[in-house]
C-alpha cells in the first residue's frame, strides 16, 4: 500500500451533495485546513529537477520590475534558476500526478465530483509576490496551498478577451476588480469553478497544487464525433427515387432530398448506445504525451493469480483515465485511454471498483458479486494493456 489517501474535510455544513448542489460550477468555495499540510511532500529544489526534465511540460513567469511579463518554457538548464531575481517569478509544471504516485493519490480525495473530468495535477512554486497574473480559466479547478501562504483575489466580473493585455502568451487580464481576498494557509483549499477572474500572489515563498479538470467544448466534440460518423460510413452512393417525375429537370426536389437523407438517417444519433460508447471512449482519450504500452512479459492467468493470493494490490497506470456507463440493462462498460470494454450486467460492482479506485486487491475484488471468470478475464485485459500495473512493495 502507498500512503493513505488524505481524504478533503469540507467545511462544516457542507457534504458531497451540498457541495455538488450549490458550489460545483456554481460559485467558489474556501475550504480552510481541508487537507493535511503534510499531504504535500515535494519541495521545492525537487519541483525545479521535474522542470529540467523533457517528459514534463513546465513554464517559467516572471513579472519584470517595468511590469513587463516573461514566459519561458522548459525543459529548463539546473542552472537558470540561480539567476533569477529574488522576488516576481514563478514555476509551474503540469501533470505532476502522471510521474508522481503519492501526488495522484491526492486526486482521490476529490471523489464527490465527477472523477472523469479530472486532467491533471499541476505544481506551482513562487517566489515573493510570483504569481501567473490576473486571468480566467474554463474549467473547474482546486487549488491547494501546499507550503507558504499565497493571497487570493476573486473578481466577479465578467471579462472578455477584450480585457487581455494585448500580445502576450500568457493570459493576463489588463485590469481586475477585486471582489473577494483570502490568505490561503497551508492545507487550504480553494474551489473555483469556470470562468471567475482569480489573481493568486505569493506572501513570501509558496507552494500551490492546481487540480485541474477538463471541459471539452462544443467544438471539440462534434469534431470528433462528426469525424466518428464518418469513419462509419461506406461508398454507397445517392440515387434517384425509383418513382422519379420531372417538373423541372433542374429542381433539387422533395424526392432527391429524401433520398440523400436516406443515406445519412441510418447513421447513430446522440441517442444511441453507439454514442455513449463513442462518449465514454472520447472523453478517456489520453493526451498524446500519455499513451499506454503493454508489459514487457504478458499476464497469464496463473500469474494473476498468484499475485492476489499473496496479498498484492493492483495499481491503475498513473496515465490512466477511466469512466464506465450503463447501457440499457443488460451492459455496462468500462472505458480507459479511449477503448471500451463491454460486460454484463453483473460485472457493474468489478466496473465500479476499477473505475473509482487506484489500487485494490484480493480483499476488495472478493466481496464483488462477479464470476471469477468475467473478473479474471476482465483483470487480464486491463493488466495487459498497461492500465492496471501489479503494485510494488515499498
Ligand atoms: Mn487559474
Amino acid at each position: 500500500m502507498t500512503s493513505s489517501t488524505p481524504a478533503i474535510t469540507l467545511p462544516h455544513g457542507i457534504d458531497g451533495a451540498t457541495f455538488l448542489r450549490d458550489y460545483w460550477q456554481k460559485k467558489p468555495l474556501l475550504m480552510r485546513s481541508a487537507m493535511p499540510a503534510t499531504a504535500f511532500r515535494l519541495a521545492p529544489d525537487e519541483l525545479a529537477g521535474l522542470a529540467c526534465e523533457a517528459e514534463f511540460e513546465s513554464r517559467l513567469i516572471i513579472e519584470h520590475p517595468n511590469g513587463a511579463w516573461e514566459v519561458r518554457h522548459g525543459p529548463f538548464a539546473g542552472d537558470e534558476f540561480a539567476a533569477l531575481p529574488a522576488s516576481h517569478w514563478t514555476l509551474l509544471v503540469q501533470d505532476v500526478d502522471k510521474y508522481l504516485p503519492d501526488v495522484a493519490q491526492l486526486m482521490e480525495g476529490f471523489d464527490f465530483v465527477p472523477t472523469w473530468r479530472i486532467d491533471d495535477i499541476m505544481i506551482s512554486y513562487a517566489t515573493d509576490q510570483g504569481g501567473v497574473g490576473p486571468h480566467t480559466d474554463a474549467y473547474d479547478v482546486f487549488l491547494m496551498q501546499a507550503g507558504g501562504r499565497r493571497r487570493w483575489r476573486l473578481s466577479y466580473t465578467q471579462y472578455s478577451d477584450d480585457d487581455l493585455i494585448p500580445d502576450l502568451e500568457q493570459r493576463i487580464l489588463s485590469h481586475f476588480h477585486i471582489d473577494e481576498e483570502w490568505i490561503l494557509e497551508p492545507g487550504d483549499v480553494l474551489y473555483l469553478p469556470p470562468g471567475i477572474a482569480h489573481w493568486g500572489i505569493a506572501e513570501g515563498e509558496c507552494m500551490t497544487y492546481s487540480l485541474g479538470f477538463r471541459a471539452p467544448s462544443q467544438q471539440d466534440l462534434a469534431a470528433d464525433w462528426f469525424q466518428h460518423l464518418v469513419s462509419l460510413t461506406d461508398m454507397r452512393r445517392l440515387l434517384d427515387p425509383p418513382d422519379l417525375r420531372l417538373e423541372s429537370p433542374a429542381e433539387l426536389s422533395e424526392g432527391a432530398c429524401e433520398e440523400a437523407a436516406r443515406l445519412l438517417d441510418p447513421l447513430p444519433s446522440t441517442r444511441s448506445t453507439d454514442y455513449r460508447v463513442w462518449l465514454g471512449e472520447h472523453l478517456t482519450e489520453p493526451k498524446p504525451q500519455f499513451q499506454l504500452l503493454p508489459p514487457d512479459e504478458a499476464w497469464s492467468e496463473q500469474d494473476l493469480h498468484d499475485w492476489l493470493t499473496a496479498g498484492r494490490q493492483l495499481h491503475r497506470h498513473p496515465f490512466a483515465r477511466m469512466a464506465w456507463a450503463r447501457i440499457g440493462d443488460d451492459e455496462v462498460v468500462l472505458f480507459s485511454q479511449g477503448e471500451s470494454r463491454r460486460l454484463h450486467h453483473r460485472m457493474t460492482d468489478a466496473v465500479k471498483l476499477i473505475a473509482e479506485h487506484r489500487h485494490f486487491g484480493a480483499t476488495e475484488l472478493a466481496r464483488l458479486d462477479a464470476s471469477a471468470e468475467a473478473l479474471s478475464t476482465l483483470l487480464l485485459q486491463l493488466l495487459n494493456a498497461g492500465i492496471l500495473e501489479p503494485q510494488e512493495q515499498d
